[in-house]
């Protein structure tokens, strides 16, 4: 993904003509659009090359199976267009090592869910957070999802993964700012229903951008 904006929109609307006017609205001021199953659901997985003209698509399948299930799913995502596919990491080494070499052989991205921006994050993935990460710095994915609702989690994910890639959900909706996930270490955040809920999704996503902008010039 290239960095422009540092902001992706999610996109878990699910009218095939909402989300295809949204993206026409969006696509100047995102480096990405994130789908998952609501939209696909609907629309079907050709709707992942509908949207990729306006700008790359995320694919956030939240993979979780074994290998040769994970490989079939990335596949596919990929070959309807996604540019990266979200994974989780914790069915183990050897599903997220065939998910990074399956983006590899398809030039596409992966990413790996560490701990999970909602409330419940904490019953399950938050003893595992630091592991996850450092399971995907190993296995080579190309970066990992970390909560922009605990901005003190994010600047720990941080330090564990270097300088591998971080998209940060929670943003708006689920209450997380824009800026402290930027200052905490995220490259880019993901903001969903604040824009797609938005009177004016355009103008909604450019004030976010704007926000990330000027976060990012604190850190500078
Ligand atoms: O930890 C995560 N939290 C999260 O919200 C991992 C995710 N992939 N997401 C997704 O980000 C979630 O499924 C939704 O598509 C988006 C956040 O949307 P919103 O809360 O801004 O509407």
């Amino acid at each position: 993904m290239r960095k422009r904006t540092g902001l992706i929109a999610a996109l878990d609307v699910t009218s095939k003509t909402q989300a295809l006017s949204i993206s026409k609205e969006i696509e100047f001021f995102v480096d990405a659009i994130k789908i998952g199953y609501p939209l696909v659901l609907e629309s079907g997985i050709g709707i992942i090359g509908m949207i990729a003209e306006f700008a790359p698509v995320i694919a956030d399948f939240k993979v979780a199976d074994i290998p040769n299930t994970d490989r079939l799913i990335c596949s596919q995502a990929f070959e309807a267009g996604a540019s990266a596919v979200i994974v989780h990491g914790f069915t183990g080494r050897d599903s997220l090592v065939e998910c990074v070499n399956t983006g590899r052989e398809r030039h596409g991205e992966i990413y790996v869910v560490t701990e999970m921006s909602h409330p419940g994050a904490l019953d399950f993935l938050q003893p595992a957070a630091y592991e996850l990460s450092r399971l995907a710095v190993e296995c080579g994915a190309t970066g990992v999802v970390a909560p922009a609702t605990r901005p003190e989690r994010l600047r720990e994910i941080r330090g564990i993964v270097g300088d591998m890639t971080i998209i940060s959900p929670g943003v708006g909706a689920q209450g997380g700012s824009a800026a402290e996930a930027i200052r905490a270490g995220a490259d880019y955040v993901i903001a969903g229903r604040s824009i797609y809920n938005s009177k004016a999704p355009g103008k909604e996503a450019e004030k976010i951008a704007s926000e990330i902008d000027r976060a990012c010039d604190d850190k500078t």
